[in-house]
């Protein structure tokens, strides 16, 4: 078999005071940080979309990449190349996963029965170099935006046809991902949103959406397909308004059409930033609602301010995120998926390398600093002690819904007036992570 990366052998753990680009300063797989192996807790997922297949095309240019299986072989053929190549890289990096949507790893045909036999041609190769590293495939899912006939949505088109092939593309989609053991599979909602009110009945498009996952759902017991489904908030492009818009707008919306039981959130980090939100504020609303399942791990430019899909790099991010995994006890299905590409000049194969290492090194130092600040327990304790109020017995009964204003009158008119507040200690609290840092 060709080798497509000759240059670089498998990355290994040089330490922080490694000079080495092509060595991890901090992620160090079988290390042991609170109870767990940095490999169980991080999960790292590699995005075919962005690693394997984007061409770093622009608006104003034509792809710039180059990838060493691309000798001009197109077609299922040039396809499996790409797998090829794709597996070496991942082996290289020691990731134990990966994520797909069907258009990513095989061609569209000229009809949906060529499109699925291709996609069954590549699956095989998929299935076969999975069992040959023991690289498994941390989510699948549709691409349901980039061909034409999506232009106005697919589960949210005014076009049904639309809608009834996005279907049978989700319905290909879900067999595969079964068929790969693939631990979860993915809505985003690429352009289920719209561009102008003046054409849109928003109420009949949020509709379908909710009777296409609820078809989706349906066709997850029929399979037996055990993996966690997840739902992807992006506030805005490719339409203006994404109808899975933040973490909230989608816990809203599965609680609206009874799906909460049925999904969970990715939530990305640069389609936080796009929504007006920190990363944190996304995690933290989804673990409130025990429904965060996995993370899209990427950054933004805030001089740019669109979806750049940066690796991150940013231990700030790193560690916040990190913070909230560890409170929620960790990932079960999910993962980090660096759902993030090099930039259009980086175009050489060997700043793939570079930019996960960058990436799953930044994820290590935030998991360890995380780990610190918990350890250290003054963060957590500052908190405990800021709610300390509601331990009384009248909070008690409020907070398990047998209080009555009544009660809050009786307990607050003989004091007069309400207990003086504390100071919120913000700085001194960005001072104490700042230790940490
Ligand atoms: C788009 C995006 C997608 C999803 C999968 O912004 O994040 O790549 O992660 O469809
Ligand atoms: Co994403």
């Amino acid at each position: 078999m060709a080798e497509y990366f000759p240059g670089v052998s498998k990355i290994e753990f040089g330490g922080p005071k490694s000079k080495n680009p092509l060595e991890f300063k901090h992620y160090n797989a079988d290390e042991v940080v609170a109870g767990k192996t940095m490999r169980d807790h991080l999960r790292f997922s590699v995005a075919y979309w962005h690693t394997f297949t984007n061409p770093l095309s622009d608006p104003f240019g034509v792809g710039t990449a180059k990838r060493p299986w691309d000798d001009g072989t197109t077609g299922v053929a040039g396809a499996i190349n790409r797998v090829r190549g794709a597996f070496e890289f991942m082996e290289k990096l020691g990731v134990p996963f990966y994520a797909f949507h069907d258009r990513d790893v095989a061609p569209e045909g000229k009809t949906l029965k060529e499109s699925h036999a291709n996609l069954d041609a590549i699956a095989k190769v998929l299935k076969e170099e999975q069992a040959r590293t023991g690289i498994k495939l941390l989510w699948g899912t549709a691409n349901l935006f980039s061909n034409p006939r999506y232009m106005h949505g697919a589960a949210t088109s005014p076009n049904f046809d639309a809608f009834a092939f996005a279907g049978a593309q989700v319905k290909k989609a879900l067999e595969v991902t079964h068929e790969l053991g693939g631990a979860g599979y993915t809505f985003w909602g690429g352009r289920e949103g719209y561009s102008t009110l003046y054409n849109t009945d928003i109420k009949r498009e949020i509709d379908h959406l909710g009777r296409f996952l609820h078809m989706a759902v349906d066709y997850k017991k029929q399979i037996g397909f055990q993996g966690t489904f997840y739902i992807e908030p992006k506030p805005k492009e490719p339409t203006k308004h994404q109808y899975d818009s933040d973490a909230a707008a989608c816990l809203n919306f599965l609680r609206s059409y009874d799906l909460t039981s049925h999904f969970k959130l990715n939530i990305e980090a640069n389609h936080a930033t796009l929504a007006g939100h920190e990363m944190m504020h996304e995690l933290e609303v989804a673990v409130a609602a025990d429904a965060l399942g996995s993370i899209d791990a990427n950054t933004g430019d805030p001089m740019l301010g669109w979806d750049t899909d940066q690796f991150p790099t940013n231990i700030y991010l790193t560690a916040q995120c990190m913070l909230v995994i560890l409170k929620m006890g960790g990932f079960s299905t999910g993962g980090i998926n660096f759902d993030a590409k090099v930039r259009r000049e980086s175009f050489e194969p060997i700043d793939l390398f570079h930019a996960h290492i960058g990436g799953m090194d930044a994820f290590a130092r935030g998991l360890k600093i995380a780990h610190a600040i918990r350890e250290d327990g003054r963060l957590a304790a500052f908190v405990a002690e800021r709610y300390s109020s509601w331990n009384g017995d009248l909070a008690r009964k409020v907070e398990s819904g047998k209080a009555t204003l009544a009660d809050l009158e009786a307990y607050i008119a003989p004091k007069g007036e309400a207990a003086a507040n504390p100071s919120g200690r913000q700085e001194m609290l960005e001072n104490l992570i700042n230790e940490f840092i």
